[in-house]
């Protein structure tokens, strides 16, 4: 631990702002903290303190300082910080003054957090909820990444892990005494119950259709239709800018458009997409095909066709698409007759269909449709309180923990017992490489690195 070097960041927003934060963290933190401000606050408690250059003597700021000695800090190790006034050249100064501290250097993205991790404080899988936590936009995405940070998953798969572990000892001590002829199948047994048990535990997880992991992306809804009818302008009128092109032309639409919205507390993905048409130009070929995949993998389509333009047909892009997921959107009901509108709109062509009468241009029906998409979202996301997962890693790891467990299981009572237990090692190895107890280096790159420099 001596010879890790201290670091330093800025840990709050870009300036200019009314205060920046600046930690340090490692053996020279103390050090830092009586070269830059004279002397170290008490333990935990805020201090004044005039912050100078330590070759010039020259005075920064006047600021807070704070001393948080390890190991009862954030990250574990000695930490310090100061909140000074949030311009540029306060911030740019100290930094210099730091940086001129033996052995202390600038962090590098998420290095406070993986000292954390590295020192015990917090499992891989609350790196993940702090990593979302910072990146949630909605409430609903708030609490998720809460729950995780503060050890829902990571909890609850150490738990699984001891509890195999237990299996594996009785397994294993059942291979120690071969000769006692009764031994090994009076332990094996109750350790097979247990792997039984907590099979069907964590498959009921799995099983959980997705939505903690739809709940950090948000939930897919496609606008998808024939060009001009108007699909750019009920996209943009829902984002409340001008995210996407719209022209008279049919065609306009080339690339896939996304935009983040909050429903109602809820993530919700809406995507733009190419009008759907045959076409020589084999650029919008290109954009009418992204269309009908995104369309097809979409939670919910809003099929959009103008009211104003007879015998648009929905298409049939995914026979396996529930009708529920489709919602049919009559825009531009500005264009038609009082009697036009309403003929066509108590009598849908497929009573099964959920239509929408809207003026994208003028704004007609559009709190309808957005209060409809809210309570879909609620629905869709009311289960997700208890869903587990929240990456494709948890989800990776929890499918492999199932399929040793079976693979133990299959073996039987009559089976070898060094194969059960070599079954119930990899299992209890997967349940592990999610909380990051084993071998996980080659995977902390690539989540440490998805933090801000400070954090
Ligand atoms: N009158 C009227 N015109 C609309 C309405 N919504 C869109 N338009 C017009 O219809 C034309 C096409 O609109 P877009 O939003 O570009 O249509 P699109 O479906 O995205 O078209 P593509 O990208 O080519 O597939 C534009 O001239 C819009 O101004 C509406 O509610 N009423
Ligand atoms: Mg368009």
């Amino acid at each position: 631990m001596s010879e890790r070097s201290t670091i330093f960041a800025l840990s709050s927003g870009r300036p200019p702002a009314a205060i920046a934060v600046i930690r340090v963290c490692g053996p020279a933190a103390q050090l830092a903290l009586e070269r830059l401000t004279g002397r170290v606050p008490r333990p935990r408690q805020a201090a004044l303190a005039r912050v100078c250059d330590p070759a010039s003597g020259e005075i920064i700021d006047q600021a807070l300082a704070l001393w948080f000695p390890g190991p009862h800090s954030e990250t574990g190790e000695d930490m310090a910080e100061l909140q000074v006034h949030g311009g540029p050249a306060v911030i740019a100064a100290v930094l210099d003054a730091l940086g001129r501290v033996e052995d202390c250097r600038l962090a590098e993205p998420g290095e406070f957090t993986r000292r954390a991790f590295e020192n015990g404080r917090l499992d891989l899988t609350a790196v993940e909820g702090l990593a979302d936590l910072i990146a949630a936009e909605t409430s609903a995405q708030r609490r998720q990444a809460l729950r995780q940070l503060k050890g829902l998953i990571g909890d609850r798969a150490e738990a699984w892990r001891q509890k195999i572990i237990e299996a594996l000892a009785l397994v294993e001590a059942g291979i120690d005494f071969p000769d006692e002829a009764d031994v090994p199948k009076d332990l094996v047994a109750p350790a097979l119950g247990a792997a039984q048990q907590l099979r069907g535990e964590i498959g009921a997880r799995l099983a959980d259709g997705g939505c903690g992991e739809r709940l950090r992306e948000g939930l897919a809804v496609a606008i998808a239709g024939p060009p001009n009818a108007g699909k750019s302008t009920l996209l943009n009128r829902l984002a409340r800018r001008e995210a996407a092109i719209v022209s008279p032309y049919p065609g306009t639409t080339r690339d896939v458009i996304e935009v983040h919205l909050d429903l109602g507390g809820y993530p919700v993905m809406l995507i733009d997409t190419a009008g759907i048409r045959d076409s020589n130009d084999p650029v919008e070929q290109e954009g009418v095909r992204r269309a009908r995949e995104r369309a097809a993998a979409a939670d919910l389509v809003l099929w959009v066709i103008d009211a104003s333009v007879s015998g648009q047909a929905v298409e049939d892009f995914n026979k396996n698409v529930d009708k529920s997921n489709i919602w049919i959107v009559h825009n531009k009901i500005d264009q038609v007759g009082d009697e036009l509108c309403r003929d066509d709109l108590s009598q849908p062509a497929d009573e099964a269909l959920t239509t929408f009468p809207i003026s994208a241009i003028l704004g007609t029906g559009i709190d309808a449709l957005v209060m409809a998409l809210a309570a879909y979202a609620r629905d869709y996301f009311s289960v997700t309180e208890s869903a587990l997962i929240t990456r494709a890693r948890h989800r990776a790891a929890l499918a492999a923990t199932v399929a040793a467990l079976d693979r133990a299981l299959r073996e039987g009572k009559a089976g070898r017992e060094e194969v059960i237990a070599e079954e119930l090692r990899a299992a209890a190895t997967a349940l592990g490489r999610l909380t990051g107890r084993v071998d996980v280096e080659d995977i902390l790159d690539v989540i440490f690195r998805d933090f801000c420099i400070g954090k």
